[in-house]
């Protein structure tokens, strides 16, 4: 599949054009498109056979035409002309927080910057310093911003590992037949990111040398690290690494047990073994030379004593414990998700209309979708004024009218203003059926001002959630300084919820702040943070987080069915 490809090359044109100073519509379709080909969830090469590519939002004939063109012959010739003579370092850079495109230019032009290497040597040169322009506060940003990069470097969002996972897994059905096959490692923790992709096969050893091959052999291995006997590992274009192993099915269970860890589980459960005078190892549970257990995992942790674990719980917080005492958590699934309690329309930056984007959660399953466009505060979003809301509400009583069955919440992500006041009025708030309340700028803050700015929030009785609560986007962008504990506190007093964003670079809150939540007795309301029907099903990377913070269906307000959310708003408002 070509999306995640296609998607970063229009990301990189619109960097480049950026760069160069090109007219912003076009820079923002280009971005648009990425967006589109990349929240796709069907192979952007099947939409082109049905030639239905200019069918999706944002993408006109132009763009239809390089997508085709990539599609046919493995290159674009307008990404080649435009990003000549800007080699992925220059594109790196404007990874960084606090490099816009034209302090990107700047540098390239002063100083010769064309890489993160590049522009660490000059920081530490001091040869920023004497650029027109360049102020002390901005080398700073610049400094700090390298700094999180090159920390995050190396590491890829599971939004992305997961569909490449499963490119591979079912590139090597098609190849060859397999008794099974697994991702396993940080990936199948469902971690917000993975250092690598490790892939279990389970087979025969005399069909491992065919399997190795296959997985050599995959369209995405753009480099062959190591491949012979059980094991291979390929460099995708991306530059991910994938770790591949064949396992025999006697050793299936235990070889997934130790590859999915992580290894703080792993030594920890090999501890119990030992108190039980057994040995555990990839290969099995032995005792002496006898393998007791090892074909399933159910096998290998009943021979501690112990119920499978489900993975997202495998990081020895306490779940080793929990199962031994027979308290695990019953963990919240897709299906206990009954709705989106977060999502744009095209009145704010989504891509449809208020029925449109209720139909689609209609079809994803949902029974209600809040539809929370962005406040006035936050122009770049199309932020609605008053007026725009009011029209935004008729258009969703017009939808309500058309589609029976369905609950659409007539919401708003109000911006938290510097003070801790809302973006709208109490009566404008008062109006709405859901309320999220986000900070969106004056990022800078003291974790105290912060805090407090936000508990203000939470305290207004017109405030049903905090929408995500650190602003991080993983790789990218610290989040603010705030403290978590002070803000549980405040929603615990109020009944405010707060928001997990599953936008895959956000999770936000975190699985550990999750947790949390649950002990305070907070819910966590769920969002997709949805800007078209494609980005609905991101909810996944929410419910693997909700997972991993021990949630239960229960801790999440998603769990209520349309009747008994209205309800539970009601008597918050009352
Ligand atoms: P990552 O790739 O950094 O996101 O994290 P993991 O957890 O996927 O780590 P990775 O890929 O190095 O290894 C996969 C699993 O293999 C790991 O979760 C546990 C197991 N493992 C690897 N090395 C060791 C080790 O030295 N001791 C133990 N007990 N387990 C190990
Ligand atoms: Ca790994
Ligand atoms: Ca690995
Ligand atoms: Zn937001």
């Amino acid at each position: 599949m070509k999306n995640a490809e296609i998607a970063r090359m229009f990301q990189a044109m619109a960097d480049v054009m950026e760069i160069k100073g090109e007219n912003p519509f076009r820079v923002n379709s280009y971005r648009n498109a990425a967006r589109v080909i990349s929240d796709l969830a069907e192979d952007v090469a099947a939409v082109a056979a049905r030639g239905e590519l200019t069918g999706l939002p944002g993408v006109g004939e132009g763009t239809a035409g390089k997508i085709e063109q990539y599609l046919a012959e493995g290159r674009m010739d307008a990404y080649e002309e435009l990003t000549e003579g800007f080699p992925v370092g220059v594109l790196e850079l404007l990874r960084i927080p606090g490099m816009g495109p034209k302090t990107v230019a700047k540098l390239m032009d002063e100083r010769d910057v064309r890489s993160l290497d590049d522009l660490e040597k000059a920081l530490q040169g001091g040869e920023l310093e004497d650029v027109p322009g360049m102020r002390a506060k901005t080398i700073r940003k610049i400094r700090a911003g390298l700094d999180l990069v090159r920390r995050s470097q190396g590491r890829t969002l599971l939004g992305e590992a997961l569909p490449l996972a499963h490119e591979v897994i079912e590139g090597l059905r098609a190849r060859v037949k397999l008794d099974g096959a697994e991702a396993a490692g940080s990936l199948r923790r469902r971690k917000e990111t993975v250092g690598d992709i490790d892939i279990l096969v389970n087979s025969r050893a005399g069909d491992a040398e065919g399997v190795i091959e296959a997985f050599a052999g995959l369209d995405c291995a753009s480099e062959v690290l190591a491949a012979g006997g059980t094991r291979g590992s390929i460099r995708t274009g991306q530059g991910l690494q994938v770790d591949l192993r064949v396992v025999p099915p006697e050793s299936w269970g235990a070889a997934l047990v130790y590859f999915t860890g992580s290894k703080a589980h792993n030594v920890k459960i090999r501890g119990l073994a030992h108190e039980r005078g057994l040995k555990i190892n990839e290969y099995g549970v032995f005792r002496g030379e006898e393998r007791v257990a090892g074909a399933t995992e159910e096998d290998v942790y009943a021979t501690l004593g112990l119920p499978w674990i489900p993975p997202e719980l495998r990081e020895d917080r306490g779940e080793v414990e929990a199962a031994a005492a027979g308290a695990l958590p019953g963990l919240i699934g897709p299906e206990d998700v009954l709705g989106d309690l977060h999502a744009h329309t095209n009145y704010s930056d989504g891509v449809l209309a208020p029925l449109d984007m209720a139909r689609a959660a209609k079809a994803y399953g949902y029974r209600y979708i809040a539809l929370t466009d962005h406040s006035k505060n936050l122009r770049i979003a199309g932020g609605l004024t008053e007026e725009r809301l009011a029209r935004r509400n008729d258009e969703i009583d017009a939808a309500r009218a058309a589609l029976k069955g369905f609950t659409i919440l007539k919401g708003t992500e109000v911006d938290i203003l510097k003070d801790g006041s809302l973006d709208y009025s109490d009566e404008v708030l008062a109006a709405l059926d859901w309320v999220v309340a986000s900070v969106h700028d004056h990022f800078g803050m003291s974790e105290k001002d912060m805090t407090e700015r936000i508990v203000r929030a939470a305290r207004s009785p017109h405030v049903d959630c905090i929408g995500h609560l650190t602003g991080r986007l993983i790789g990218t962008r610290e989040g603010y300084a705030v403290d978590a504990s002070a803000v549980l506190a405040a929603c615990a007093e109020t009944g405010t919820c707060l928001e997990l964003n599953a936008q895959p670079d956000r999770l936000d809150i975190t699985d550990l702040v999750c947790r949390e939540a649950a002990q305070a007795g907070v819910k966590v309301a769920l969002g997709s943070d949805a800007h078209s029907a494609e980005s609905l099903r991101l909810m996944q990377f929410g419910i693997a987080t909700a997972r991993r913070g021990w949630l239960g269906p229960e801790d999440a307000i998603n769990h209520l069915t349309a009747a008994r959310l209205r309800k539970f708003l009601a008597s918050r408002k009352g």
